[in-house]
């Protein structure tokens, strides 16, 4: 596991303790907007690891780059479903030295989205997410209390060649104050099969639980060094999906 780097690499003994230049929370509060993009073809091409949160609509994705970033409003967060209607990246690192790219995509699943609307999102989704050069890790969140929908699954699909290659990938379950302990824990276990090859954990932005795990979880992915299969992806942009069940 690769850490921060340290502000006075070779203290000597004597030398007062300095705090890390760099913490993963550091590092995620540089967070700022970098661009929006409502179809696949207006992203630009970027060379550092980007990281996609992805998932059903209201799962609570947007709340989470805002509050990793402790940035109150980077991400559009609402409780009206269907809020966030473009893939908008955030840029980290230094002004000048960005060296990681979150991603906040749509949700899917809300049914008061026109057909043709879920249709088009749902394309742009798979193709971004099978066909964008540069992305590091996926973060798949999930409100525990509905598991993952089918939807989630036809997602799990699509990226199941790319994980199996070395992206990385984490289901994030939010929302977890409203869970009780036991509750939580069972919510994890089925998690943690669901995830395959990566990783699950609880979240909750409320009581800012999971909050310096994940910090340190996109912290590594995005300095670890760069495995060729995640950066070159092999497969052809999917067809497209099905017709999407409507949300509850
Ligand atoms: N209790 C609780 N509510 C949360 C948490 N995270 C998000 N929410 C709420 O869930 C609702 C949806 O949050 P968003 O972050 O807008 O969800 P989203 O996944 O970005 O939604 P779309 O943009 O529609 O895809 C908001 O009312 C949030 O306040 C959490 O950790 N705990
Ligand atoms: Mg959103």
């Amino acid at each position: 596991m690769s850490t921060p780097p340290s502000a006075a690499p070779h203290p000597g003994p004597a030398a007062p303790l300095t705090p890390p230049a760099v913490t993963p929370m550091g590092w995620m509060h540089t967070a700022r907007f970098l661009t929006t993009a409502a179809q696949l073809h207006h992203l630009p091409a970027i060379e550092v690891p980007e990281i996609a949160f992805v998932g059903r609509s209201n799962a609570g994705k947007s709340t989470c780059i805002n509050t990793l970033t402790q940035q109150k409003q980077l991400a559009f967060a609402s409780k009206k479903p269907g809020r966030t209607q473009h893939i908008n990246l955030f840029a980290l690192g230094k002004q000048g030295l960005t060296d990681a790219v979150l991603a906040d995509l749509p949700g899917y699943g809300y049914a008061a989205v026109p057909k043709q609307d879920k249709i088009r999102w749902q394309r742009v989704m798979a193709n971004y997410l099978v066909t964008r050069q540069n992305l590091k890790g996926i973060v798949l969140l999930c409100d525990p209390r509905l598991g993952l929908t089918e939807l989630d699954e036809v997602l799990l699909d699509v990226i199941r060649p790319r994980v199996q290659e070395g992206l990385k990938f984490l289901i994030l379950l939010t929302k977890s104050d409203k869970l009780t302990r036991v509750e939580g824990a069972k919510a994890l276990s089925i998690a943690r099969l669901q995830a395959g090859g990566g990783e699950a954990k609880l979240f909750s932005a409320l009581k800012k639980q999971g909050l310096e795990e994940v910090a340190q979880l996109l912290w590594d992915w995005s300095h670890e060094a760069p495995s060729a299969a995640a950066a070159h992806p092999t497969a052809e942009p999917p067809t497209e999906p099905d017709e999407p069940h409507s949300a509850d």
